[in-house]
């Protein structure tokens, strides 16, 4: 390794250290060791809220019944949800079900007849597939992280009703893992015993977890095409949302190396709001002509999402080329 490349690995492996801050999410960065170059791959994390007072009306469906989050502008494949139910209190929290459903009509019962007959007020609960143990089934609720979990005495029914769906069976947050995000989720909250009542009066939080795309809008992608470490045509990310003054990126592309018979251009081809990376191959191509080869934003850059000749005769340096997305493809 040259001099120069070790002193610009060294700098790219303190800018990771860093860490990234963008501006609108928070973002983790995972270091993935696979040789050289360092391979990042970043994840999102959303959060949406509803604060609006859930009263947990007696031996009933609660008001608002769902109370609904609608999420939009989520990039990426779930990967994590967790809820967080803000400032809970009810004079016997075993008579407590809480269903969550998806923006993709997934479902889990999330809550259910937990926490005994122990009065509680204002506790607020995280559930979170990740935490160490569920919320207690013979004592009483304490805040802090749980696992979900759905007690099922006999004398203690889920009385999920319209609109809920019937419940799938399924408590755990991973249900949906690789859901659609985007769209309005719903928590159902019922109580299934009489005589006390209660609320969640901070509402509830949803927090998606979504693997970023490679590329997002505002980086300034720079490409090696030849003379690479991984041996493939390299994209080496800067972060717009960090004034580019880190990387959120280093991939190694599915794409082999290039040299001047290759040009680059950045857009979203296929529409899916995740920037794509265009490969045009002016000349010595095997149809004869001027083609161009999509590497897919969502694939992280692993597949093309098309290869195609064009009408354009094989071209030159006398030629540039840029590229604008495809709306509604
Ligand atoms: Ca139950
Ligand atoms: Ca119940
Ligand atoms: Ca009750
Ligand atoms: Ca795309």
């Amino acid at each position: 390794m040259g001099i120069m490349e070790r002193l610009r690995l060294e700098r790219m492996h303190r800018t990771l250290a860093r860490g990234l801050v963008p501006l609108t999410f928070a973002l983790a960065v995972t270091l993935i060791c696979m040789g050289s170059p360092r391979i990042v791959s970043a994840e999102r994390v959303y959060q949406t809220s509803n604060t609006t007072l859930i009263a947990i009306n007696d031996d009933n469906t609660a008001s608002p019944y769902p109370s609904s989050i609608l999420v939009s502008g989520v990039v990426g494949n779930i990967t994590k949800v967790t809820v967080t139910l803000t400032n809970l209190s009810h004079g016997r929290p075993s008579d407590i079900d809480i269903m969550l459903v998806s923006a993709g009509a997934r479902d889990a019962v999330i809550f259910s007849d937990a926490g005994d007959g122990v009065t509680v007020n204002n506790v607020t609960l995280t559930l979170d597939d990740d935490a160490v143990d569920p919320p207690p089934f013979a004592s009483g609720l304490t805040s802090g992280t749980f696992k979900p979990v759905n007690y099922n005495p006999p004398a203690d029914p889920d009385n999920f009703v319209n609109p809920a769906p019937a419940p799938s069976g399924n408590v755990a947050l991973a249900t949906f893992i690789g859901d659609e995000p985007n769209g309005t989720w719903e928590l159902f909250v019922v109580d299934s015993v009489e005589t006390e009542t209660g609320s969640i009066a901070g509402g509830w939080t949803l927090t998606i977890t979504t693997d970023a795309p490679p590329v997002m809008a505002g980086d300034l992608v720079s490409i090696k095409k030849s003379a690479t470490d991984s041996g493939q045509t390299e994209v080496h990310v800067l972060s717009g949302a960090d004034e580019f003054q880190s990387f959120s990126n280093h991939i190694a592309t599915v794409l082999h190396q290039t040299d001047d018979t290759w040009a680059f251009a950045v857009a979203d081809w296929d529409g899916d709001t995740v920037p794509d990376v265009v490969g045009i191959k002016k000349s010595l191509t095997g149809s004869g002509s001027t083609e161009v080869h999509v590497l897919s934003g969502t694939n992280q850059l692993q597949t093309f999402s098309t290869q195609l000749p064009t009408a354009l005769q094989e071209t030159d340096n006398t030629w540039a080329f840029g590229m604008i997305g495809v709306p509604g493809k």
